[in-house]
């Protein structure tokens, strides 16, 4: 294929010539933000509404041409970049960002997929409304990005993922077709849900352009504690107090591993990380309440109070004020930016149940390090929700590159064989993409693949929507 294609007329037609992108550098569309992988697209093509999206969808079909619909490009699995061939075309939703509609009293809002998470929180934060969904990524993800990979973040304990955020999507269909399921409802059993098929569907059923979020209230207050724990055990005895004593108040709980803040240290200095060298992993927790700050900080004393007394907290520091409560959770969201400046690395985005995990983590660290001496074990995450990073960073001083290509496939075997032995899910968040979907097929069960191959032949059948991810 070439940038003469028939088919790239068409689109500028519908897109306009600007929004058809052919030439120069196409590095951010390309290029996944783990720098896995390079491919190279037929075009980029850019479409401003749902109608567009439409148009675009059906002219590629009618080509027989494969599209990869694209967010902010931050996902961690190759899912949305387009393959080497130069055969597909980049559909990026990014210039779809229009906030549509907050419905104070129905607390929901309406959105455009290429909204940037930030600017959905932003806009509804200006209004009185908290929108809950937050992760590290959230100036540069898009919620359409966000929806297909049913992202989960740092909030899931208090608000579930992001299909839990969800009310109602418009999907334009494989064949072109728009479906518009805006409709806000909280009870709705007219047969099948079909949001839910599209949310974590990777881009592989349709591509969603819109979408009805939950809303909250603002909390009256929010406190951030950054604290010591002396073991993992003592961690999940700490989450388990922070539920007793906050209940429904418990919004974060996060837990980093000594060399995960370490590497912070080493690339971003000018951080002030507390406690990280006295002891193997640190928390950071956070309380939102719907009474006063005084009320928040006496809670989170007598929280704080019991965890000392029990062991399970070494040291705490709790925020004084919005600044520092920003300090502390930054610390946590630069440890993906650290391991990116330290090298390529092996991901393994798990989930167990919380009360395994000391025990999943003591078995695999000893198992890696036996059978990988040197690989340097980068552990933290969400704890609150059992979803850990269990990632891996190749020795110090070996070329990341040569490791990756050598040990990633037996060190991916060893971790996910001990997730399955644990009753675990090898992505709780990340997703399938390419870099997963070999692991899909070795780790769920043959009826679930088949189910969800049936799903896809009956809404894809001619396997354009983002072919190769997810499934074979
Ligand atoms: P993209 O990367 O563009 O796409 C991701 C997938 O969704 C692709 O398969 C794509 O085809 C599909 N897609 C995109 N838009 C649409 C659409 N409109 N319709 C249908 N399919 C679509 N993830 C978490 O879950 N939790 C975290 O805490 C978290 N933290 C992160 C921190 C950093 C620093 C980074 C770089 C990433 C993080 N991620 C996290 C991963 C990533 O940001 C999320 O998965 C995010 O939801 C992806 O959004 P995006 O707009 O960048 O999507
Ligand atoms: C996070 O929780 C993200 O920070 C990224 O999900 C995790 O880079 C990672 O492994
Ligand atoms: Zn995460």
């Amino acid at each position: 294929m070439t940038a003469n294609h028939p088919l790239l007329a068409t689109l500028r037609a519908i897109v306009g010539d600007a929004n058809v992108l052919t030439e120069g550098d196409l590095s951010a569309w390309e290029l996944d933000w783990r720098k896995r992988e390079r491919g190279h697209a037929l075009a980029v093509v850019r479409p401003a509404s749902t109608d567009e999206v439409a148009q675009v969808i059906k002219a590629c079909a009618a080509a027989g041409v494969s599209m990869v619909p694209q967010g902010g490009n931050t996902g961690m699995v190759v899912g949305s970049t387009p393959d080497a061939s130069g055969t597909q075309v980049v559909l990026s939703l990014t210039r779809m960002h229009r906030i549509r509609k907050l419905d104070a009293a129905n607390l929901t809002v309406t959105v455009d997929a290429g909204c940037v998470l930030q600017s959905i929180q932003e806009a509804c934060e200006a209004q009185g409304f908290l929108f809950p969904l937050s992760l590290a990524a959230e100036g540069s993800c898009t919620i359409g990005g966000n929806l297909g990979t049913n992202a989960g973040g740092t909030q899931v304990v208090r608000y579930g993922n992001t299909r839990e955020l969800c009310l109602g999507l418009e999907v334009v269909t494989a064949q072109g077709d728009v479906w518009n399921g805006l409709t806000g409802l909280r009870k709705d059993n007219t047969g099948y849900d079909l949001r839910h098929l599209f949310i974590g569907s990777e881009g592989t059923l349709g591509v969603i352009t819109g979408a009805v979020m939950k809303l909250y209230p603002m909390p009256a207050a929010q406190l951030t504690a950054f604290a010591a724990v002396p073991s993992l055990d003592a961690a999940v005895a700490l989450l388990g107090l922070a539920h007793k004593h906050l209940h429904a108040g418990l919004t974060g709980f996060e837990v980093m591993g000594q060399f995960a803040l370490s590497l912070v240290v080493k690339h971003f200095p000018q951080q002030r990380v507390p406690f990280w060298q006295e002891s193997p992993y640190c928390v950071v927790m956070e309380a939102s309440d719907n009474e006063t700050e005084a009320h928040a900080r006496a809670v989170f004393e007598r929280l704080l109070e019991a965890a000392m007394e029990q062991g399970c907290v070494t040291d705490a520091v709790v925020a004084e004020n919005m600044a520092q409560a920003k300090a502390l959770w930054h610390i946590r969201e630069s440890i993906p930016l650290a391991q990116a400046q330290e090298g390529l690395n092996i991901k393994h985005d798990i989930s167990i149940a919380v009360s395994s995990i000391p025990e999943f983590v003591r078995q695999t660290d000893a198992a890696l390090e036996a059978a990988f001496p040197g690989a340097r074990l980068v552990n933290y995450g969400h704890l609150g929700d059992g979803n850990l990073h269990y990632n891996v960073q190749a020795p110090a001083g070996d070329d990341a590159e040569a490791f990756l290509r050598d040990q990633e496939k037996p060190i991916n075997a060893l971790v996910y064989d001990a997730v399955d032995r644990f009753g675990g899910s090898i992505s709780a968040e990340h997703g399938i993409g390419s870099l997963k979907r070999d692991k899909l097929e070795a780790h769920k069960s043959p009826i679930a693949l088949g189910l969800m191959r049936s799903i896809k032949q009956a809404l894809d059948p001619h396997n354009l929507m983002n072919p190769g991810r997810v499934l074979r």
